[in-house]
């Protein structure tokens, strides 16, 4: 005899909790953005490049790929300024360093949010990077979004201070 009912109630509750669930969903994803991205200009038109960022459960999660580039280690950061203004770039400040943290290469903790370290250029003039950037999000203090992505002529040193002593600045992108 009452069996029929808790299934009724069972059911209900599943479907309260499924729609809760939903509403969860859609409050974070309005929060906050998940995706984010610079495509790289330089005066230089061989070079290109872009910049991904996805927000997962795990941190940021960071994907760049250059072409055009001269082989070897190049600097690559987040800079303060989401402003390129070729050909020096200078536009684009400083390391984004919203902790106020010394200049250092992953893994070193601390270091600026900004930090990527460098990026290995192949004999093909391409390189690319797969990692997840610790200290940097999509929203909030240390949101990588409305500032720039610089690539260096140079290799960052990962000691020298502020900013690792990698050189000119070959292309910049504003991270959208
Ligand atoms: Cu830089
Ligand atoms: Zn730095």
């Amino acid at each position: 005899m009452t069996r029929p009912q808790t299934h009724l109630s069972l059911a209900a509750g599943l479907a309260l909790a499924g729609a809760l669930a939903l509403a969860t969903l859609a409050l974070a994803a309005g929060d906050a953005p998940k995706r984010a991205s610079a495509k790289l200009q330089s005066p230089d038109s061989k070079v290109s490049g872009s910049v991904h960022f996805t927000q997962e459960a795990g941190g940021l999660h960071v994907v760049a790929d250059v072409s055009g580039v001269t082989p070897g280690m190049h600097g690559i950061h987040v800079h303060e300024n989401g402003v390129c203004t070729p050909p020096d770039f200078k536009s684009a400040g400083g390391h984004f360093n919203p902790g106020k943290t010394p200049h250092a290469c992953m893994p070193t903790d601390p270091r600026h949010a900004g930090d990527f370290g460098n990026i290995t250029v192949a004999a093909d003039g391409k390189g690319h990077l797969d990692f997840m950037l610790a200290g940097a999000t999509l929203s909030g203090d240390a949101s990588v979004i409305g500032k720039s992505i610089v690539l260096h002529a140079g290799q960052d040193d990962c000691t020298t201070q502020p900013s690792g002593n990698s050189g000119d600045r070959l292309a910049c992108g504003v991270i959208k």
